[in-house]
C-alpha cells in the first residue's frame, strides 16, 4: 500500500472502526458517523445476504456519510445541526450544495432509520398492531398488499413508507432517491420503510424485486413498528 492509499483509507470514515470514527467526532473533525448494524452482516441469511448486507452498509451508508460530512466541510452554519433538524430544513442550505446534502443527509437518516427495523429473529406484528393497520387499511393483509404494491410499482430507486401525516393519518406514501417523510413537502412520521434501490437486493435477487420484498416482509421487526406507532 502506498502512503497516499494508506491515508485515502485513514479518510475514509466507513472503513475506521466504530471506536475511531467517534474519537474523530468528538473531536470535532467530522460531524456525522456511520453507526454499527444491530446485528451481524450474517444475521438476516438466508433473506438478505452477508455480502449486500456489507456493501450496503459500509460502501452504500458509509458512502453517504462520508459524502454528508465533506459537503458539510463548506457548510459551517450546518456542521452542528442534528441530522433530522437539516432534513426539515433543506431549503436553508445554499443552492449549490443542497441536492448533494438533501441525498446523502437522506441516505444517512434513511439507512439509520431501516437497519434497526430489520430483525434475525421473528418478531410478529402485535394483535394491537395488527388491529391499528386494520382500521387504517381495511384488513392487515389489505395493508400488507398495499405496502408491497407500492414497492413493486416504484419506478426506478427509492423508497416506500408507512408514514402519520400531520393530521394523524396512517398512509403508504413513496419517495424518490434518498428523499424520506422528514422533507419537505411530506413531513410525516415514519413509521416503516423499505429500501428499493438495486443495491438492496440485486446480488441475490437481480430483477427479481418482488422476491426481495416478500424476504424483506419476513424480516420486519414489528416490536420497533409498534415503538413507532405508540410514540
Ligand atoms: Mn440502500
Amino acid at each position: 500500500m502506498t502512503r497516499r492509499e494508506f491515508l485515502f483509507r485513514l479518510a475514509g470514515v466507513a472503513t475506521l472502526p466504530s471506536w475511531a470514527q467517534r474519537i474523530k467526532v468528538l473531536a470535532g473533525e467530522t460531524y456525522h458517523e456511520l453507526p454499527p448494524l444491530p446485528y451481524a452482516y450474517d444475521a438476516l441469511e438466508p433473506r438478505f445476504d452477508a455480502r449486500t448486507m456489507e456493501l450496503h452498509h459500509q460502501k452504500h451508508h458509509g458512502g453517504y456519510v462520508n459524502n454528508l460530512n465533506a459537503a458539510l466541510e463548506n457548510l459551517p452554519a450546518f456542521q452542528k445541526m442534528p441530522l433530522e433538524e437539516l432534513l426539515r430544513n433543506l431549503n436553508q442550505v445554499p443552492e449549490t450544495y443542497r441536492t448533494l446534502v438533501r441525498n446523502n443527509a437522506g441516505g444517512h437518516w434513511n439507512h439509520s432509520f431501516w437497519w434497526p427495523m430489520l430483525s434475525p429473529q421473528t418478531i410478529p406484528p402485535s394483535e394491537g398492531v395488527k388491529k391499528i393497520l386494520s382500521q387504517a387499511f381495511g384488513s392487515f393483509e389489505a395493508f400488507k398488499g398495499q405496502f408491497l404494491d407500492a414497492a413493486v410499482k416504484l419506478f426506478g430507486s427509492g423508497w416506500v413508507w408507512l408514514i402519520r401525516t400531520s393530521q394523524g393519518k396512517l398512509q403508504i406514501i413513496s419517495t424518490p432517491n434518498q428523499d424520506n417523510p422528514l422533507m419537505a413537502p411530506i413531513e410525516g412520521k415514519p413509521i416503516l420503510g423499505v429500501d428499493v434501490w438495486e443495491h438492496a437486493y440485486y446480488l441475490k435477487y437481480q430483477n427479481r424485486r418482488i422476491e426481495y420484498l416478500v424476504a424483506f416482509w419476513e424480516l420486519i421487526h414489528w416490536g420497533r413498528v409498534e415503538q413507532k406507532l405508540f410514540e
